[in-house]
């Protein structure tokens, strides 16, 4: 079971950032997690966002397997809502956004060349929850347009614009979503995936569930890249064959946690381990409740206090 130390402190003003945000907006880019996409989703942005014509962005799709890439934008997809697959890195799949958008801005746009104007211009915001990639899209969409378009009279006030080559404005900065991990399975696909940061969850567990997962859906790419010889039951047997192939060995030929669990997360994080999607449209699964300990400012500061403490004598050991 996974245990999280979750701080719940800005989730109120963000989310009254988004929805004043979105007045100012024809519509919404969603940047989701292509290897998670349903984990990577906020459990609120139906509901804010209604009414509101949505492109969802399966970004990091260089990472998936494209088949279940695929399958989840039929599923996601809807009359409000147009599902693209995208690597933001490189720009691959950005051109398709502004097709989606005309065709979900079908009405106003009409109304736009209906009174004779030339150039129909959608303002869009960015949302998503950490790391999924909003600020790589962001970037990537201002290339050659990094100057500013500044306040617009009356209707945008302090509001800074950035001009995209797709006809499109983009608020400047993007809404970060809180993440939901309402049970552990989302939890730990958005920890493995770097959307929840490392230093709220034991990483030497997190790596043990890492190797469970894959043991039981990618056994082969274990097999392949660590040049283990097969694949055991218990998931920590597994974990101690790759940290031995690996080297992560202290005194007394004792498996050091730490350093397989960086290790292989790095490397699952980094595409390493070839094209993998963490969930699938159809999965099922039985939900295990995380824990999620709601703190306060004064205990997360005491807390990670402690840790730093904890790790320095680790350190000195
Ligand atoms: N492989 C891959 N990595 C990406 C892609 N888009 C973003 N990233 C990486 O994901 C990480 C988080 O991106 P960032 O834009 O900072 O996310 P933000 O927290 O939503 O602003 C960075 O290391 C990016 O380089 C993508 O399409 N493919
Ligand atoms: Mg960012």
């Amino acid at each position: 079971m996974a245990t999280i130390n979750w701080f719940p402190g800005h989730m109120k003003k963000t989310k009254k950032e988004i929805e004043d945000n979105l007045k100012l907006v024809d519509a919404v880019i969603e940047i989701r997690d292509a290897r998670i996409p349903r984990s990577s989703a906020n459990p609120d942005i139906d509901k804010l966002c209604a009414g509101k014509p949505r492109v969802i962005l399966l970004n990091k799709s260089d990472l998936t397997e494209a088949k279940v890439t695929k399958e989840w934008i039929k599923v996601l997809s809807n009359e409000n809502v147009k599902v693209l697959e995208v690597n933001c890195l490189k720009g691959q799949g950005l051109q398709q956004i502004k097709p989606a958008l005309l065709e979900l801005l079908k009405e106003k746009h009409d109304r736009a060349k209906a009174k004779g104007l030339v150039k129909f211009m959608m303002r869009v915001m960015v949302v998503g929850v950490p790391n999924c990639g909003k600020s790589t899209f962001i970037n990537k969409m201002a290339r050659n347009n990094i100057a500013k378009t500044g306040d617009r009279a009356g209707v945008t006030k302090n509001k800074q614009w950035i001009k995209t080559p797709l006809d499109m404005e983009m608020l400047d900065t993007p809404g970060v979503l809180w993440p939901k991990f309402e049970d552990e399975r989302t939890a730990l696909n958005l920890a493995f995936t770097g959307a929840i940061k490392d230093e709220i969850m034991d990483i030497e567990e997190l790596a043990l569930k890492l190797v469970e997962r894959l043991q039981q859906y990618y056994p082969d790419r274990l097999i392949e890249r660590y040049g283990i010889t097969e694949i055991l039951e218990n998931p920590l047997d597994n974990l101690d064959a790759i940290a031995r192939k690996r080297g992560c060995i202290m005194a007394r030929n004792e498996i050091n946690y730490n350093r397989i669990a960086v290790m292989l997360l790095d490397e699952f994080r980094g595409g390493k381990l070839g094209n993998i999607s963490l969930e699938r449209p159809d999965d099922v699964f039985e939900e295990e409740e995380a824990v999620v300990k709601e703190e306060s400012e004064k205990e997360r500061k005491r807390r990670i206090r402690k840790e730093k403490l904890k790790a320095k004598k680790k350190e000195t050991r």
